[in-house]
Parts: structure tokens; sequence; C-alpha cells
């Protein structure tokens, strides 16, 4: 009985699929949810992956690398994805494809426990046909083995985390027997759509795809191309009947020339849409594509630029990691939507995807609203000799060519960064040789393939600023010079940017020169009135950013640039103030803007007014309190007006001409939720201030609610994101002040273990003598910050200005006296938990002398201190 009934059901559904499905051409829906997961091998019978119980449930996109989060040396190895799937017997009439769109680095894909693919590379996507693995009116399993630690798949040294796992969708693709071919070698859709002829008066489109019959139905097909105008007007219908009877069943049409083209343009992105059809002789209707497509053209040249569409065009933007806390790489397709609709909103017109792949949801709304993109595989930092890497390389080329042939943004197909960069490094001599007789051969290879697939765009590499690229000759391979340049930040100073860049346009002027990368860190609790290079302050990425673009700008031979980076993005193995973390992002990693975000805004929009108190970054401010007047501090206001006004509790400070988008104001702070508020014509913005002071004098009117802290060793005032405490910058002792008596700045970009305030530990006064106070007499707590740093250390690759101190190995160990009386005998900070080890120790102490007074004196190595807070109890 039951039995009958669900026959019946299915001879129900089946004849509803009949009518309605038959001829309803290609579905295609996600299967991201149900997945299991298990990490690590699965190879072995005793393994625990045959515990069910070991796997989790999880949803895709999904990565198992959170512990980038936490450590140097995240999980590299392998995960395994798992799932049913019911395949409903009526899908015998079907094609079946798995479509996965990022698993990252190497995927060997089973069903039923049969290998049906391996797909080496993490940021292109994969098909495969299973209309022959699967069982129908049945359910099947799925199982996806993903590798993260291969060293024949790119990239193998960069600075970004590898993450592991399926961390973009799966989806499941059906068509009918009759359909338009799948790329199931380089996954693309197969159907490419190209504009080889484009002007202001005419443009030509071609589309070219090929049809497969998975049937014995040997009738006639037909294939039809539409054309539609961006408003929606069919222009031109095309029709190619296909030979059944041929192997390759391809086919290839023209249109008519459209006249007057709407041309595309980043702030103009006219879409004109083709529609794909394929239909029997009866004129049903098989399968369908839609795809998008564009007129512009571009052209690059060594001493104008960039052109689009025939007119110079500067090219503003960013590069982008697309990571974000705490999902790592497994985001949404909102979330890229999101990133895009930011990058737009500071007027960029343009985007380095770097150094990998991306989300199609991304490229779409390059087309859609309108970016130039660059975008890339990643070759970073050296090119092995790893057997299969080279081969790779060109499958993923050859990949993200064909899988984003049809984003009219791009204009440009790039593979390779900094490749000389660890090259240099490592090798010497014969060896050095043979690593840049390999580059060069792969740069060869590579730009081959971009010749042979897509003859329409233009090939990039990026370059690290060094001139041995010219030399070595990797300088002739590509259409355009990306060079990255970190002049002020990693080494010399930002004036040397432009004398760099001038030096390779002199020497080379036929070369086309992006900027492709240019940045600066810096830590929302770092802030300085003095700001030094690499202190990691707000205000020193903002000079640096402000000098570097109106260089850009201003340089006609400059196609543009790209910043580095539109985010701060995770890197496991990176130290510095924010360990885990890059960050030169205009954005903080949870994507809210930095101040100097709107830098960018006001340099970029010409559309709409911009004003914006650059203090959102800065909005716990301390002032050292000398006098009984307000102390003066400086407000920053980005603008893109000629003149702004700015108020603080009502009271107008006056009117500021406005000079590369900026203004300063010195602002007088007194009261503890101070408002500022400024305006320019009719745009006006408004932000409260919190206000604390430490005292310059310490005194019996100002003691007792004091909590002083010192960043010791720093220019830089420290807010702790715990506590809220800002530590102010240090300075030397004066009578009736206080200060550091003696020794010398020093400092590390080494983590240091067991705090959170780790810019404090890193930054300190080496060969002190001691620190004094001088105060009212009474019982205070006294509280000393130390990290023995002074060692030689296995120096960070990407840190090219890692500042170390000494190179004692052992202990460092010293003697300190408060006020005469010695507190520590022979203290050694790194006796117990070692080097790079935050400690912290407090002690009450009573004067009757007017003063504290904390001497040390070495009896091993060197003395050193790296905070001191005081406060009366
Ligand atoms: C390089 C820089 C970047 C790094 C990039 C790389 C940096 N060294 O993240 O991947 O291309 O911030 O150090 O130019
Ligand atoms: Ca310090």
């Amino acid at each position: 009985m039951v039995r009958n009934r669900t026959k019946r059901a299915f001879f129900i559904l089946f004849l509803l699929a009949l009518t309605t499905v038959m001829y309803a051409q290609r579905q295609i829906k996600t299967i991201n949810d149900r997945w299991s997961f298990y990490l690590g091998e699965c190879q072995e019978a005793q393994s625990s992956c045959y515990i069910d119980s070991n796997w989790i449930k999880v949803n895709i996109p999904h990565t198992w690398n959170n512990d980038a989060y936490q450590k140097k040396n995240y999980y590299q190895g392998k995960g395994w994805y798992r799932r049913h799937l019911f395949v409903p017997a009526f899908w015998k009439d079907k094609d079946v494809y798995l479509k996965i769109d990022a698993a990252s680095k190497w995927a060997d894909v089973y069903v039923n426990g049969e290998k049906v693919k391996s797909h080496p590379g993490g940021y292109t996507d994969f098909i495969i046909d299973i209309t022959d693995k699967v069982l129908y009116g049945q359910d099947n399993i799925i199982a996806i083995d993903v590798d993260n630690s291969r060293k024949d798949v790119t990239p193998i040294s960069a600075d970004f985390t590898f993450w592991g796992g399926v961390y973009r969708d799966v989806w499941i693709l059906t068509t009918s027997k009759e359909h338009f071919a799948i790329d199931t070698e380089t996954g693309s859709d197969n159907i490419f759509i190209s504009t080889p002829d484009v002007s202001e008066n005419r443009a030509i489109v071609c589309v070219k795809g090929s049809v497969t019959i998975n049937s014995t139905n040997k009738n006639r097909l037909r294939v039809i191309n539409k054309l539609y105008s961006p408003g929606g007007e069919l222009l031109q219908t095309n029709i190619n009947n296909i030979n059944t009877k041929a192997s390759a069943m391809s086919f290839s049409c023209r249109f008519k020339p459209v006249m007057r083209p709407l041309l595309w343009s980043p702030e103009n992105p006219h879409l004109y849409k083709v529609e794909t059809i394929l239909t029997n002789s009866q004129g049903q209707e098989l399968d369908r594509m839609t795809h998008n497509t564009a007129f512009r053209w571009f052209s690059v040249d060594g001493n104008k630029g960039f052109f689009l569409n025939g007119k110079p065009y500067k090219l503003r933007g960013f590069c982008r990691h697309q990571d974000q806390k705490p999902v790592g790489v497994a985001i949404s397709d909102e979330m890229n939507r999101r990133d895009f609709d930011m990058m737009k909103d500071m007027g960029a017109n343009f985007i380095r995807i770097s150094h990998y792949p991306q989300d199609d949801a991304l490229l779409e709304m390059c087309d859609k609203k309108g970016m130039l993109v660059w975008e890339e595989i990643p070759i970073v930092n050296t090119v092995p000799d790893t057997p299969g890497y080279a081969d790779n390389c060109e499958f993923n080329l050859k990949e993200m060519i064909r899988q984003h042939y049809n984003h009219p943004s791009i204009f440009s197909w790039a593979y390779m960064n900094e490749v000389l960069l660890m090259t240099m490094r490592q090798y010497k001599g014969k060896s050095l040789t043979d690593v840049i007789q390999r580059t060069k051969s792969l740069a060869h290879r590579l730009e081959m393939v971009l010749e042979k697939e897509d003859p329409y765009r233009k090939s990039a590499m990026a370059l690290h600023y060094e001139d041995i690229y010219n030399k070595v000759g990797l300088t002739d391979i590509t259409n355009i010079l990306g060079w990255n340049i970190y002049s002020g930040w990693y080494s010399d100073s930002v004036t040397d940017f432009e004398k760099f860049l001038s030096y390779q346009h002199t020497n080379h002027p036929t070369h086309p020169i992006i900027v492709s990368e240019w940045g600066a860190g810096s830590d929302i609790r770092l802030h300085s009135l003095n700001p030094h290079q690499f202190d990691f302050s707000s205000e020193y990425q903002q000079t640096y950013i402000e000098h570097y673009n109106p260089v850009i700008e201003d340089s006609a031979y400059v196609c543009g640039s790209s910043y580095w980076n539109f985010i701060d993005f995770n890197v496991a193995g990176r130290q510095e103030s924010m360990p885990r973390t890059n960050n030169k992002g205009v954005t903080y990693n949870n994507r809210t803007p930095k101040d100097v975000y709107y830098y960018f805004k006001s340099a970029w929009r010409k559309d709409i007014p911009v004003l914006h108190i650059a203090s959102r970054d800065w909005n716990r401010r301390c002032g050292i309190q000398r006098d009984s007047l307000p102390v003066i501090l400086p407000v920053k206001i980005y603008t893109n007006q000629p003149e702004v006004e700015l108020f603080i509790d009502n009271k107008s400070l006056g009117k500021k001409t406005v000079k590369n988008y900026n203004a300063i104001f010195e602002v007088p702070f007194s009261s503890t939720e101070p408002l500022l508020y400024a305006k320019a014509g009719d745009v006006s913005d408004a932000v409260k201030i919190h206000y604390t002071t430490v005292p310059y004098n310490i005194n019996s009117d100002n003691v007792d609610n004091m909590e002083l802290a010192v960043n010791v060793g720093s220019n830089c005032y420290f807010t702790s994101s715990e506590s809220q405490l800002t530590w102010v910058p240090d300075k030397e002792y004066t009578k009736g002040s206080w200060g550091y008596i003696g020794g010398e700045i020093s400092g590390t970009q080494t983590e240091v273990n067991a705090t959170m305030e780790t810019p404090l530990y890193q930054t300190q006064r080496k060969g002190l003598n001691g620190y004094r106070f001088d105060l009212p007499n009474g019982e205070y707590e006294v509280e000393l910050l130390f990290s023995d740093i002074y060692k030689n250390k296995e120096q960070e690759v990407y840190l090219l200005n890692h500042k170390e101190g000494s190179s004692i190995s052992e202990d460092n160990c010293f003697d300190i006296s408060i006020n005469g009386d010695i507190v520590e005998n022979r203290f050694c900070p790194s006796a117990f938990s070692g080097k790079f080890f935050a400690v912290k120790r407090r002690y009450i102490v009573g004067t009757t002398e007017s003063k504290i007074e904390i001497n040390f004196k070495a009896n091993q190595g060197v003395t050193f201190l790296s905070g001191i807070k005081i406060r009366k109890i």
C-alpha cells in the first residue's frame, strides 16, 4: 500500500517534471548546507575519521583556519568534507554537474567512494560531470579531501594566510541532455563574449561557445544569440545552425556593428546583455545563458599613462584581500558586495584583485557599478622548482582568464608579485642565476598563455622597488609594470617615492607604470603629535598617504595606483604592533573606516561634498596638563571643500583654507566630553571626544585622581583596547616634572607574549639609569613594565626594517631601587618566561622626599624599561 502510494507520487512528480521541467533548461542551486567536516588525514582504516562523532556539522563557505587568528603556525594539512546528496530519479534525463567555487589549495573529490576529480589551486572554481557517477533515485555521498599544505600549488610563500577549506559556494547544476557545453577542464561557463573592435562610432560583439549532446537525438539544433541595449531593448538576433554530426559542435556569432554605442566606464557603467539560447528544430528551448557585455577600450603609454575609451584616465583604487574576522576567507557574497560599495564610496575607479582571483560576486559589482579591474594569480616572492609548480601556475592562469573572461570591467591579467624578493635573499651566485632564469621562462610561458587566451587585455606583473627587475630583463615582458613602493615605510623616506618613480620613468620611458602597491600601517591604539616612520600611529599613516597621493596624481606618466590595502588583513606569521595582522588598511578588518578613508574620499569624490573630522580613530584624547589653561591639541579635517570652520563646544575656532584635502586646527581642550563640529558650505560633521589629562607637574591639586601611565621609549600615546587607559609618550626628566634619566630609545617588531598591549612592550628605553617623578609626599603605587628583547632572533623575512637590539643571548639582569631602597636584586625579566615576554611588577611606596625615583643598575647585559605607571593611593 505504502509502496504503491509512493510510486504514484513519483509518477505524478515525473509527469510534472516532464511538462514543466523538460524544457526549463538548466537549474543551478547551492548545496552549501548539510556538510560534515573532519580535520586531518583520513587514510588508514584505524583513523579516527571513521568514527562519525569526530566529524562536525558545518556550512559552506567554511575554513578550518580559525587558528590563524591565534598563532603563527596555523594548521596546514588536510581537511575532509562529506555530504549526502539525494539524486531524484527524474534527473536521469539530465546531465548533472558539481561546481565548487573554491577549495584551498588542492582538492580531491569523490562520489560514492570513487575519485572523480583532482583540482590544484585555491582561488579558482572547478566543475565535475557526475552524470555517470551518481545513483538515481538514491542517496549519494560526496566527499572532498582538501589540502592547504601543497608545495606544488601556488602560493607557497606570501604575506597572507593560506586558509584551508571549501570557502566559496558549492553548486549542483543540471541541464537537459542537449546543452551548452560545460567546461570541466577549466571551470568556465564556456561562452566567451568579446568586443574585438570598439570605437565611439561602432562596436562589434562576438560570441563563442559550443554545444554538448548526450542523447541519441541527432536532430538539428539552433543557437540564437540576442543582443540587448542597456535599456533592455532587443537590438539584434543572430541565429546559428549547429551541425550535430560534427564532432566539435561549436558556434561563433558576430553581431552586426552597434552604431554609436553607449560606452562603459566606472562613471557610466552601461551594460549590454547577450542572451544565448539553444533550441531544437521545433523551436523548443533546451538551454539558455545570459551575460553582460560592455563597450570600452583601453591603452597604456609609458609617457601618458592609462587611457580609457581614448581619453587619459587616472586609475585610483585599492588592492583587496578578502578575509574578515572571525570567519577568515569564508565570507558571504554580501560581504564581497559591501567591500565593493565601500571602495566605490571612496570614489575608487580601480581595484587590484590581489594576490589571487576572488569571488564572482565582487566582479559582478565591478561590471555593474563600475570599477576597472586588474586580477592576478598568486605567484608571490619566488618561483620554486617544485615539480608541477609551473604547470599548475599556467593552469591557474588559464582558469582565471576563462572563468572571468566575460567581465568587461577587467582590463588586465597579472601573474607575478615581487618574485625576486625572497629569491634575492635566498640565493647567491649560480643558483641565483638559475632561479632568475626559471622565473623569466615561467613569465614568458604565462605571457604566451595570455596572448593566446585573451589578446584584448593587458598583461601585468608587480615588482618590489628594486632595479634588479630591469637588470635581469623581467620588465620587458608584460604590457604594464606594477611597482610596489614602500619608501618612508620599510625604508628610506617618503620623498624617495617620487625619486624612485622618476628614476624608473627616465631610464625606461616606454614602460607604462602603475603603482601597484604603496602603504603604511596603523594601529588605532597608537597616536602621535610627532609621528615617525614605522611607529604604527594613525598619524604617520595619514602623513604617508597625504604625501604619496599628490605625487601619483601629478605624475602624468603614472597610470594610477592601488593602495595596499583596502583592509587590515590576516597574516598568521606577521608580528609588529598587532600580531597576525597587516594593518595597512584604510578600513579595519571589520570594515570600520579609518579616518584616512576620508582622505581618499575627499580626494576622489568630485560629485558630492565630503567633510570628516579625522578624530574617530583618536576619540580618546589625553592632554599633558602644564598649567591651568586648556591643552592645545591638533584636530585634522578631511574635506574636498576649499575652506572649513571648526567649533568646539559651540565656540568657533575660525576658518581654515584646505590644502591637499585637509586642514589642521589647534584646538583647546578642557571639558571631558567636548563636541567638535565642523562645517564647510552645506556639509557638516560632528564628533564627541573623550578627554582626560595627566599632569606635567604633579602637585596636591592634581595628584589624587592621577593615574600617570607612560609609554616608555615611545613618541606615541597608547590607549589600551581593554582598559581604555592612555599611556602618554615618554619624555626626559626635568625638575619639577617627571621622565626618564639616561639611556636610549630602542624597540622591536617581534611579538611580545602574554600581553594584549603589545606596542607598549615593543618600545622601550635601553640602558637607562632611572625614572623620576617629583610629587607630593604620600603613598603611591608604582608599576614597571618590561620585556627582554635583547637577543639574536631569526629575522622575519617581511620585516624589511626589523629593528633588533643587541645580541646578548643570556638574560639581562639589573638591580632596581626606589628612593634608594633596593626592591629588586639581580632582577632578570626573562629569567622565567624567556625573551619577548611581558613582565609587570607593582610596588607600594611611601615618600617623604617629594619625589619617587626608580634607579636601575645593570649586573649583566643592559637595563631597560617598557612602561611605567604611577598613582596615589
Ligand atoms: C608586498 C608588501 C606587502 C605585502 C604584499 C606584498 C606588505 N611587502 O602584504 O603581499 O606584495 O604589507 O608588506 O608588496
Ligand atoms: Ca613602551
